[in-house]
């Protein structure tokens, strides 16, 4: 008989969904939104929805595959772990142990993903990647200007006069937060969006703002200057609650208006109205991510985080420069987990650039690399250099469910369990700030295992068997330590699968920053010289590069698809997906083009063909491919992304990207 229970979405997303799970004869049959779950309130995503798909799916791997002549074969689990712990054994006595690189994602948001990290520390410390392709440039950013990366509570939106969506693709990535909209604007506050395209948001807006691609922290700029021009500014906040605000004004100084309204290709009437917005208080700004993956990233967010400042809207109900919630993950202590005191050795690589790191390594060379809830060869740049980069090692070994793009490359793979096979806490630092409990509700199919499992028997055959020995249960009790003495134990969390941490909800409430001067900083003091505010732009564009503009003349962004989280869902799809290529009107006119056009998308670094779509209002010279696609399907757009990273050198530049294009037959 069909029972229906409750469980969480593992996915790497803002919302974090509470589940409702029909499960009949150990099979899921349905997945559904949990109606108490008191933000997600029984609305899920299409990717949610298919996690029913991917877990039962026949294209699963269900069996440890070993590569033999190039063909993989089937193997025992004692077989690949043998020898998988006789190499890693090896590889420590004749290189040490960081010639093995951890290569990994957050493709899933459990508790217990991070043991990954105790298995390698205990080992002696491998390369790991730092850095981040999804948000790193601005959580360096704001942790410049207040000491940290936090959010306001999502209720808090309805306090606000205006809500400034900023480069988040809301309708699209972050579903209820878009409900949120509907129900403030219900409420009569006002809805600006900033977007070079007209997403599916921009059409609940009351006032859509088309900005060049990169030129946002411009647009800031230029926002404040006419703040300042207008005296709308917040003396009592700068006076009081800032630090460096005479470097901020000579800045916006040294240039004008309509320099910056020419660059970012945003008029001086535009420019004016927002002005009057942020200075009409409560205004609330929800930043995405996809405006700091460019060169200039961190200093768009700092110029951003600016403007909330400047205008008096940090620290207000109904304001805010949302971008993360760096309080949820704080709340649990991964610490415990992790075990870095057995760390004997370290290094470390860009996430970005962990091909070219692989490449080049020496002392020790890189032998093996593991590949653990990440599928490098389709979602990081420059894919060229990241399949040279992995086809080179000795060894790869990647853990997962289906035959990825990475997979197809690996000398072994590990089958690993969906989220349903397997119990754990799930929580996402990016939006809401409630933790969802994930029962095991199945049996997982073949031999697929779960990542614990697989460590604990690896670290058995490598004699550190007992930093594993520890059940499901303690494993949670000691990553709920610090939430457990204020009374959210994992009792609690079982019994009601859904637990509010005790967060700030309204962030910086008090003024008190965690900067060095304990007051927000729109000069940076623990970065010296490099803690200023620049007017800084991408590393591809018309004003910083006239010569690769004039050869690759149009905008690429790469956003993240509606109905996959990321590379995840489109081998699922009942109909084979193609590479769509979705192009501004200018760009269809100049090359005499229609829609279903066979187009290809090329620069210096790969290319990628497709076919194409017309955005009628999007900004013009621009170009969007989703990202995520396999081989199979056409071909990731990382073909074409640069490798490159963020001012802060914490973040990825994937959209700092220009490009040509062409018809084919
Ligand atoms: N459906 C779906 N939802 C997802 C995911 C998914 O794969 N699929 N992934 C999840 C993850 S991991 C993440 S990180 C989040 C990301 O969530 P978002 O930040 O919403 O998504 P992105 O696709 O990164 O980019 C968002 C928007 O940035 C805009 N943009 C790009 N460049 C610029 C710019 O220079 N200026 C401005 N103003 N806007 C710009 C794009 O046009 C797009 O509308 O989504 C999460 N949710
Ligand atoms: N061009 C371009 N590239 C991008 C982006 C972009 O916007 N444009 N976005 C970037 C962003 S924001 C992100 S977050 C990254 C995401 O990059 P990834 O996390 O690498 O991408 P995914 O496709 O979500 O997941 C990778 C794999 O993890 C596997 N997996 C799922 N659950 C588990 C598990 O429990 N254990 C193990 N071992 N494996 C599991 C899945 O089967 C999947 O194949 O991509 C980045 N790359
Ligand atoms: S992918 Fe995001 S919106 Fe969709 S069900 Fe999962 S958490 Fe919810
Ligand atoms: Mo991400």
């Amino acid at each position: 008989m069909a029972n229906i229970v409750k469980s969480a979405c593992p996915l790497n997303c803002w919302d974090s969904c509470g589940f409702h799970v029909t499960i009949e004869n150990d099979k899921v049959i349905k997945v559904d939104g949990d109606p108490s779950h008191p933000i997600t309130k029984g609305k899920i995503c299409g990717r949610g929805r298919m996690l029913e798909t991917r877990t039962n799916s026949p294209e699963r791997i269900l069996y440890p595959l070993k590569k033999v002549n190039g063909e993989f074969k089937q193997i025992s689990w004692n077989q690949a772990l043998d020898e998988i712990a006789l190499q890693l054994k090896e590889i420590k006595e004749r290189y040490g142990s960081t010639a093995v690189l951890h290569s990994h994602d957050y493709a899933n948001n459990g508790v217990l993903k991070n043991l990954d990290q105790r298995f390698f520390n205990a080992y002696g410390g491998v390369t790991e990647l730092y850095g981040s392709l999804c948000w790193g440039a601005g959580i360096e950013a704001q942790e410049w200007d207040f000491g940290d990366a936090y959010g306001h509570e999502p209720d808090d939106v309805l306090n606000s006069n205006n809500i400034v969506i900023w480069g988040r693709n809301v309708a699209r990535t972050n579903m209820h937060f878009y409900e949120k909209l509907i129900e403030a604007k219900k409420k009569g506050a006002k809805i600006y969006v900033i977007d070079p395209l007209f997403n599916a948001t921009a059409k609940i807006a009351d006032e859509y703002i088309s900005v060049k691609p990169g030129m946002d922290g411009l647009l800031a700029a230029g926002i404040i200057k006419k703040i300042l021009r207008l005296g709308l500014e917040d003396r009592e906040f700068i006076r009081h609650h800032s630090f460096g605000f005479e470097d901020l004004e000579q800045l916006v100084k040294s240039i004008s208006l309509e320099k910056i309204s020419e660059m970012t290709e945003v008029s001086l009437e535009q420019i004016h109205l927002l002005a009057k917005v942020f200075a009409d208080k409560p205004t609330s700004t929800f930043m995405g991510l996809g405006l700091q993956r460019y060169k200039n990233g961190g200093n768009t967010i700092r110029l951003i985080d600016s403007l909330a400042a400047v205008s008096g809207n940090i620290g207000i109900p109904g304001g805010g420069a949302n971008y993360a919630n760096l309080q949820v993950g704080q709340s649990f202590d991964i610490s415990n987990l992790t075990l870095s005191s057995r760390k004997e050795k370290h290094r470390q690589f860009s996430i970005m650039k962990q091909a070219e790191e692989v490449l080049s390594s020496i002392d020790p060379e890189i032998k093996m690399i593991i590949v653990t809830c990440g599928n490098p060869l389709t979602q990081v740049p420059d894919t060229s250099i990241v399949e040279k980069a992995f086809s080179s090692v000795s060894t790869l070994i990647v853990v997962e469910q289906f035959m990825t793009d990475t997979a197809q490359l690996a000398d072994y793979i590990l089958p690993t369990t969906t989220s349903f096979e397997e119990e754990d806490v799930y929580y996402s630092s990016m939006y809401h700030h409630y933790a969802n409990y994930g029962p095991k509700l199945v049996s997982a199919p073949g031999e697929a295992k779960s990542d614990l499992w697989i460590w604990t028997q690896l670290a058995e055959r490598l004699g550190f068997g007992a930093d594993f020995q520890f059940s499901r249960e303690q494993w949670l009790e000691m990553s709920l330590t610090s939430l457990s003495a204020k009374g959210l134990t994992l009792e609690r969390i079982k019994e009601e699968y859904h637990l509010e941490l005790p967060v700030k909800q309204v962030p910086w409430n008090d003024f008190k920053f965690k900067t060095p001067s304990g007051k927000y900083e729109f000069t940076a003091l623990s970065k010296g010289g490099k803690g200023e505010l620049k007017l800084a732009i991408p590393e591809e564009s018309k004003w910083s590069n006239p010569v690769l503009a004039e050869k690759y003349p149009y905008n690429l962004l790469t956003i993240h698809p509606l109905r996959s989280n990321h590379s995840q869902n489109y081998h699922l799809f009942t109909k084979a997906p193609q590479v769509k290529i979705e192009v501004a009107r200018n760009i269809a006119d100049e090359h005499h083009l229609q829609d279903g056009d066979f187009v290809r998308v090329w620069n210096d670094r790969g290319e990628v063909k497709g076919y194409l779509s017309i955005l009628p209002k999007s900004h013009s010279n621009t170009i969007n491919i989703d990202e995520g696609i396999w081989k199979r399907f056409g071909g990731s757009v990382n073909n074409l992304t640069s490798s490159g990273e963020s001012d802060n050198g914490l973040g990825s530049i994937l959209y700092d990207c220009l490009v040509n294009l062409e018809k084919i037959t």
